[in-house]
């Protein structure tokens, strides 16, 4: 069987997972919101992770019925969570180009979320800033849409695309999100620092929140901590984890 027909069957076969990695706030250290990171669970190889079926997805339409059922799930998780006492907490789910550009994306999201009865200010839809500025124009309508029935949006991989910051002034985004390339290197690359810094200020003054992904280390939190960013993801404060294996982390941090 090839990749495409066991990606088929495994949809068919209910074989993907969703981890939930968390995003901590500088200010009060709280866990204040996961990413949900798809997972196809093999019988035969074990977990496979995205980068190695997400394009092939993508390739062939699959990622539209894949998406649909990680927002569903997403949100099914994220109402449980609230009914258990984390009423706060906000899932962020990273969006294809190709669903993006699905004709009835907004439906499909409300549908959704009124399934699950999870509010859509508690929903975070992730979108990469290449793929926004692939065509802005029609980005800017799309975003707008989803931003007025009260959907969360992030701009994802930010500052490896090709952005004009001309657009980010005007895309109807609520915050971005700090590449991990540039914080691999922090803080003893001052040119990384200088970039971060610049983002962060930037940012702030079109009035979008910054979260930096990757943060593996201490040192990394400190620089970024001081530089005034204002939420962060990474190894340094958890991996992306079983739904289970959250609850701990939120009792701790919530
Ligand atoms: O941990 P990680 O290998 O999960 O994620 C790798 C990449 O896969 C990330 O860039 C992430 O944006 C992407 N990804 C993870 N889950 C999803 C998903 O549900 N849909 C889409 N389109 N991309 C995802
Ligand atoms: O959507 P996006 O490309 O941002 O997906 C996040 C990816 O980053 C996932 O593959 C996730 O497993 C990975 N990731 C999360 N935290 C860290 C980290 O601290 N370091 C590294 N190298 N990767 C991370
Ligand atoms: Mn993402
Ligand atoms: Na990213």
């Amino acid at each position: 069987l090839n990749l495409e027909n066991r990606l088929r069957r495994a949809l068919e076969r209910h074989e993907f997972t969703l981890a939930y990695q968390p995003q901590v706030d500088f200010r009060s250290g709280r866990i204040t919101g996961v990413e949900a990171l798809v997972r196809w669970l093999d019988p035969e190889e074990g977990v496979i992770l995205p980068g190695t079926f997400i394009p092939l997805a993508e390739e062939t339409g699959l990622i539209l019925p894949l998406g649909r059922w990680v927002l569903e799930q997403a949100c099914a998780q994220t109402k449980r969570w609230h009914e258990q006492g984390f009423k706060h907490l906000k899932v962020a789910v990273n969006l294809s180009m190709v669903q993006f550009h699905q004709k009835d994306l907004l439906e499909m999201v409300q549908e959704i979320l009124q399934r699950t009865r999870l509010e859509p200010r508690f929903l975070e839809l992730e979108l990469t800033e290449s793929a926004v500025m692939r065509n802005p124009g029609t980005a800017i309508r799309i975003l707008s849409e989803l931003r007025d029935a009260g959907i969360q949006i992030a701009l994802d991989d930010f500052g490896i695309g090709h952005s004009s910051l001309n657009y980010l002034k005007q895309l109807p985004v609520d915050r971005v999100k700090i590449d991990r390339s540039f914080i691999r290197n922090m803080p003893v690359d001052s040119a990384d620092v200088a970039i971060v810094t610049a983002i962060v200020t930037l940012a702030h003054h079109l009035r979008l929140r910054v979260l930096a992904e990757g943060v593996e280390t201490d040192a990394q939190r400190d620089a970024l901590r001081s530089i005034g960013c204002d939420e962060y993801q990474g190894y340094v404060f958890s991996r992306p984890v079983d739904p289970g294996d959250l609850v701990p982390l939120l009792q701790q941090c919530l």
